[in-house]
């Protein structure tokens, strides 16, 4: 295996516990919990596994009667910096508990788990990963865990290999799902436990017990540092307007921290453009007057950010999407097959079957963009997002409306575009100093917790903005973060999504200095991520943690 220097210095780091995990622990447990929401429908749903306290790990006097532990560990979903972290975390916390427990690593994401495809994770195959990005170690996939019949092949392989656990590695989905394989298999007596661990670059796993996902403060970096690039070259060339997407599948975190790391001319964010039912042509005007006030100060050039599910949160677009998505379900519109109409006659077609409204709108769209919504279908006949080019349709529309207002005398500029997608860059990047602590100290928790005989928890670390000495580990039960949402048209319990909240500190503070990052070029430019050096510059959290702490 070839390393770079870095790798290979960056091997021998030693990610920081919390104190309170460092000798022999105890477990505290707390008053018993209830769901966010819906309560009693939650309640019968998971019997087994609802209302158990939240529990914390103190120093504690050695226990007798510990056991190996087998443990199976699934990767779910996207990569996000640390994952491998959580592994070596778990590895290293179930050998302490005692020399002879196991690790398996089922392949490929739960696909392993139901297909019965794993490895024994050693030492030494541990020690290649440790402090790395990616999710090599075992890969990743988005099978979902859903059906008996994939918990039942999961249960046999578990007892296959004699597991006392499995502990999957995901977001809000895969950890619901988790939530109902825990109860699936403590309804069944098996002796299976299974601990979530919350996982994803979005942010958007988070709540008042579990304060970030992991990957989220690697990535936001990563970016951060491009963006500071991009801005010092559009202040240098000053020709450019840099219009950058941003990955974030829904939720605006990304762009939010992003904005706050570098203090770009324009971001946009999906939560307010929904909550105040902003249309595409408000949208458009807002950024082309900024351009406009801009050019008006002799500065033809800026950044704007654009995170990446922005088109599903403008009311008139969703319609559209939603319309599209019926329409185009099975490749077809109205039983005759899409792909054979002519090119240039698709755009039309498509649009005389649509609502008198949304049909204005989709006529009016860039013909690039058009054609993206009615052709990029995922699997489930639904537009995937992610590759539309919302940044170039928000900069054609933008030229077409400054060209307008040129003719109106209202502005007098030039304006030359960039366009950037920002997402993969970020994934599997080497995990910050914070991503390296917080993830091992996730996994060492949920070894302890598996020790501990708990199901249905998410593995907990707090206190983040803290010196990690001071974190506070434990666990919280999955139920605690669900409410019904309807989903394919029925209520499902699933763990309540995260957005931008809009009265929190961190959209506060970004709103509050907006107006004059628009017109500045005071930009910052953050760097690469720093392992080796002071605390103050390695060990920093994101500024949405740092604003979110403060503003409790
Ligand atoms: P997870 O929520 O599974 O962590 O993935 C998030 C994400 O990185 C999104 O930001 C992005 O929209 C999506 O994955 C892209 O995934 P894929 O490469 O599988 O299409």
């Amino acid at each position: 295996m070839n390393i770079s220097a870095l790798q290979k210095e960056r091997a021998k780091y030693q990610p920081k516990l919390p104190d309170s995990l460092k000798g022999v622990v105890k477990l505290s447990e707390g008053a018993k919990t209830e769901s966010v929401a819906d309560q009693n429908e939650i309640k019968k749903i998971f019997p087994y596994t609802y209302g158990m306290p939240i529990v914390t790990f103190e120093k504690g006097r050695k226990q007798d009667g510990q056991k190996p532990l087998n443990v199976g560990v699934i990767l779910s979903g996207g990569q996000a910096p640390g994952g491998h972290n959580v592994i070596s975390g778990i590895f290293d916390g179930i050998k302490k508990i005692d020399p002879a427990s196991k690790l398996y690593g089922f392949l490929g994401g739960p696909a392993g788990l139901v297909d019965h495809k794993y490895i024994e994770l050693t030492g030494s195959i541990i020690d290649k990963y440790r402090n790395t990005g990616g999710f090599d170690i075992i890969g990743s996939g988005r099978t979902k865990l859903e059906e008996q019949l994939q918990f039942d092949e999961g249960l046999e392989i578990a007892k296959g290999l004699k597991l006392d656990a499995l502990v999957i590695i995901g977001g809000d989905d895969s950890n619901t799902n988790a939530c109902v394989l825990a109860e699936y298999y403590a309804e069944k007596n098996s002796g299976v436990q299974v601990i979530g661990c919350p996982k994803t670059i979005d942010g958007d796993l988070k709540n008042s017990l579990i304060e970030t996902s992991f990957g989220f403060d690697t990535a936001t970096k990563v970016y951060s540092e491009l963006i500071g690039n991009i801005e010092r070259d559009a202040n240098s060339a000053k020709k450019y307007w840099h219009f950058i997407k941003l990955m974030g599948r829904s939720a605006s975190h990304i762009g939010l921290e992003c904005a706050l790391q570098t203090q770009p001319n324009i971001t946009l964010i999906s939560e307010e453009v929904a909550a105040k039912k902003q249309t595409l042509g408000e949208i458009v005007s807002y950024i082309a007057n900024i351009v406009a006030h801009r050019a008006a100060n002799g500065d033809n050039f800026g950044v704007a950010l654009i995170p990446e599910g922005l088109i599903e949160f403008i009311p008139e677009m969703k319609v559209l999407i939603s319309e599209l998505n019926d329409l185009l379900a099975d490749g077809t519109v109205t039983g005759k097959d899409f792909k054979e109409l002519k090119k240039g006659d698709r755009r039309e077609w498509v649009a005389s079957h649509l609502a008198n409204e949304t049909a204005d709108l989709f006529r009016s769209l860039p013909s690039g963009i058009a054609s993206q919504l009615t052709l990029d279908r995922d699997p489930h006949g639904n537009v995937q997002v992610s590759l539309i080019e919302t940044e170039k349709l928000l900069g054609e529309m933008v030229k077409s409306l400054l060209s307008d207002m040129k003719k109106r005398g209202e502005y007098n500029g030039k304006f030359s575009t960039q366009y950037h997608f920002f997402g993969y860059e970020g994934r599997c990047a080497a995990p910050s100093n914070f991503d390296a602590d917080y993830c091992y100290s996730l996994g060492y928790t949920a070894a302890l917790l598996i020790s501990e005989g708990k199901t249905g928890y998410m593995a907990s670390i707090r206190n983040l903005t803290a010196p990690a000495k001071d974190w506070i580990a434990g666990g919280v039960p999955v139920t605690m973060m669900m409410n019904l949402e309807k989903r394919h048209g029925y209520f499902k319990p699933v763990i309540q999504k995260a957005l931008v909240d809009l009265n929190g500190a961190p959209f506060k503070y970004f709103a509050s200095k907006r107006d004059e990052w628009a017109l500045d070029s005071d930009y910052i430019y953050p760097g690469p991520i720093q392992y080796f050096g002071p605390s103050e510059v390695c060990d920093q959290p994101t500024e949405t943690l740092k604003l979110e702490k403060q503003g409790k």
